[in-house]
């Protein structure tokens, strides 16, 4: 037998990894996801309001290194060349989230006729290459006169406000942008804004625990009344979230650790998507309230619970979950031993299987039918070499580990139709300030030079091949 030369040797591993598992159906949604505060920068220009981020981040101490997204990625300035990016890079959609401020400055009442038309701009040269725009309303930047004025989130009015501005943008935008997403991640910007925990976002108040139930509350009305106004205003567009329940993931794929992480799921998240799946709050998380439970009525919970014409879910980390019949529930969260593996920032601990774990729950509990993962990726340390490359194959193994547990799920059947990797762009990272580029292109902060990094060519060959490579 003729010994394989290095060619041959090539030849047969190609062959070797033609494994259908890693293949992606056709229609398969390949995107990108940022969102305004932490790309844009542009924070004063063309007569944008000031957001509760612009507040909080202006306050010593909040933000690592007291930075703040004054300019952030200047994409304000710059998304023609940002566009460019996302064509080189070849996705087909791309996810970001309107600045609520840039539109109506104070929040309500009077446009700000230069805000919408930036965004039509950005979505025409989008729409230009062949990408999809999928607009987020509300990631994070709360206009800050509704703040002063009412409270933010522990105000209803709130909350009318935001349907006010969700039928404005939509009727701006309709016939145009075919996917809306109310809101991202009520976690973070209810109890990490109000909830005065470690998580500490803006505005950051530290609220009762009654409160922070009427904050959550609020904010789940405010995602009901917020679809009754896109789908007013944009008929035919679909409506849906992008949420980041705790992902729970069997300890071991037997049948009782699989059973216990499913009413893991469905309990732990009892205080936002498992209302908006269900229509109620289940009566675990009432009775653990007690006296401090949400006030609602039914009325408000057939508006949160409403029919989404899909769940987008942003994946991070799992709980690891095992059932556990000497507690009440069933079930225990394992917790993270020290060893546990994490990428650059500790609370990333990887954990592939959520890409698989997250679309089998939805689908399996509550037979969600369109499922996207509307945000995964990881922060690296990202250092440039002497070539001027950043050779970042930890986020090549972190997101290729990932797609691999998504192409199982497709083959299982589920319906996960999408995947938006965070981010286009290394960006202003919430209270982290820079100190976590999460990027597929690296930005250099003092020049605002932009330079793909290994991943992005990654990302882009997947894609390309609709498959994991
Ligand atoms: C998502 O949030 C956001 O949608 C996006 O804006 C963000 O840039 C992206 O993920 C990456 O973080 O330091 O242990 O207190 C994820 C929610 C909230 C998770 C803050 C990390 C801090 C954990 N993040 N949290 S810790």
């Amino acid at each position: 037998m003729k010994l394989a030369t290095g060619l041959d040797v090539c030849f047969i591993l190609s062959f070797c990894g033609a494994d259908m598992n890693r293949k992606f159906p056709d229609n398969f949604v390949w995107g990108t996801a940022t969102a305004s505060y932490q790309v844009e920068g542009g924070f004063d220009q063309d007569g944008r309001g000031l957001s509760i981020w612009d507040t909080f981040s202006h306050k010593p101490g909040m933000v690592r290194n007291g930075q703040t997204g004054d300019v952030a990625c200047d994409q304000y300035n710059r998304y023609r060349e940002d566009i460019a990016l996302m064509r080189k890079l070849g996705l087909k959609a791309h996810r970001f989230s309107i600045s609520w401020p840039r539109v109506m400055p104070t929040g309500r009442g009077s446009v700000n006729p230069a805000g919408i038309d930036y965004y039509k701009r950005f979505i025409d040269g989008l729409l230009a290459c062949g990408i999809e725009p999928w607009v987020t309303l509300f990631h994070w930047d709360l206009p800050q006169a509704l703040q002063d004025d009412f409270g933010g989130w522990k105000s209803r009015e709130t909350s009318e406000y935001f349907a006010d501005y969700c039928g404005y943008v939509a009727s701006e935008l309709s016939g145009v942008v075919k996917n809306f997403l109310t809101m991202n991640e009520f976690v973070c910007f209810t109890d990490g804004g109000y909830g005065g925990g470690s998580q500490v976002m803006a505005p950051g108040e530290s609220l009762s625990i009654r409160e922070i139930n009427r904050v959550r509350h609020n904010a789940l009305v405010a995602h009901g009344l917020g679809v009754q106004a896109i789908r007013a205003a944009a008929s035919g567009a679909r409506v849906g979230i992008a949420e980041n329940s705790s992902v729970c993931v069997p300890v071991m794929e037997t049948p009782e650790h699989i059973a216990a992480s499913g009413k893991a799921f469905r309990e732990i998240n009892a205080k936002f998507l498992t209302a908006i799946m269900e229509g109620r709050y289940l009566d675990c998380y009432l009775n653990s309230q007690g006296a401090d439970a949400p006030e609602f009525t039914p009325d408000e919970m057939a508006l949160i619970s409403q029919p989404l014409d899909f769940i987008g879910h942003n994946i991070y980390l799992a709980n690891h979950v095992e059932a556990d019949l000497s507690s009440p529930a069933g079930y225990r969260i394992i917790p993270h031993p020290m060893s546990y593996p994490h990428m650059h920032a500790p609370w990333i601990k990887v954990s592939p299987e959520i890409a698989y774990w997250a679309p089998r729950l939805l689908h399996a509990l509550w037979g969600v039918k369109n499922i996207y993962i509307t945000e995964n990726g990881c922060a690296c340390s990202d250092v440039m070499d002497e070539n001027g490359r950043v050779c970042d194959t930890d986020r090549v193994f972190y997101l290729r580990n990932h797609l691999l547990a998504a192409s199982r799920a497709v083959a299982e059947g589920i319906p996960l139709k999408g995947y938006f990797c965070w981010s286009l762009l290394d960006n202003f990272e919430w209270a982290d300030g820079y100190s976590y580029r999460f990027g597929l292109v690296h930005v250099d902060f003092e020049t605002l030079v932009r330079t793909p990094k290994l991943s992005f060519e990654y990302l882009s060959r997947v894609a390309a091949a609709n498959r994991v490579l």
